[in-house]
């Protein structure tokens, strides 16, 4: 299950993100992605480098949450986008041919990140999440299994993923399962 872990570390929730990144890291996990929401720039910048750093030596795709322009200053192999961000095709004009994930609540804007030319399509939240303000409505596993039907690209399950639903989840059709407040259980999980 580690091996499709997309890590989100919040830089601002973590009592001590890099550490978080590096338990990620050392257990095994597919992707990390760094977000902050209302850090300072020097800080995110500070933080984000030094995170590119541990997930090069790691040899583990690094993606920047909503920042184009932090991804493009630490050389981020990925950014991620909400509905609300910029668009794919702006994004692009900053940061070039980076692999570009979207965040999607219904199967319609699946589809149309996915038309836009989107490489990572995440879709929740699954479950009910506490993380998120103003979370979109619940999608569930049944819809997370028709989005992995309808669209080619992998899909990213988000919201409220935990040890506990995490294989259910990957059974519906992730790729790779998004977990920020319930990250740390994966690793006391992990042989
Ligand atoms: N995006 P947790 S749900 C950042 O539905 C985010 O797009 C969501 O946090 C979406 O793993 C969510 O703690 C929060 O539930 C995920």
């Amino acid at each position: 299950m580690i091996d499709s872990l997309y890590a989100i570390v919040d830089a601002e929730a973590a009592d001590r993100p890099l550490a978080l990144v590096f338990q990620a890291l050392n257990a095994g996990c597919a992707i990390v992605q760094l977000r902050a929401k209302r850090l300072d720039d020097v800080s995110f910048l500070e933080i984000a480098k030094r995170v590119r750093s541990a997930c090069s030596h790691a040899g583990v795709p690094f993606v920047i949450n909503d920042r184009a322009d932090i991804a493009r200053l630490v050389g981020a192999d990925g950014l991620h986008l909400g509905q609300d961000d910029l668009s794919i095709e702006d994004a692009r004009r900053v940061v070039g041919d980076m692999q570009i994930g979207v965040s999607t609540h219904t199967l319609e804007q699946a589809a149309a990140a996915q038309a836009r030319g989107a490489d990572l399509i995440a879709f929740g939240p699954v479950f009910a999440t506490k993380t998120k303000e103003n979370p979109d409505p619940v999608v569930g596993l049944r819809t997370l299994e028709a989005v992995c039907q309808a669209v080619s690209r992998p899909i990213v399950a988000i919201g409220g993923i935990t040890p506990e639903n995490a294989a259910e989840t990957r059974l519906a059709g992730a790729r790779y399962i998004a977990a920020i407040s319930a990250l740390p259980r994966f690793f006391e999980d992990a042989p």
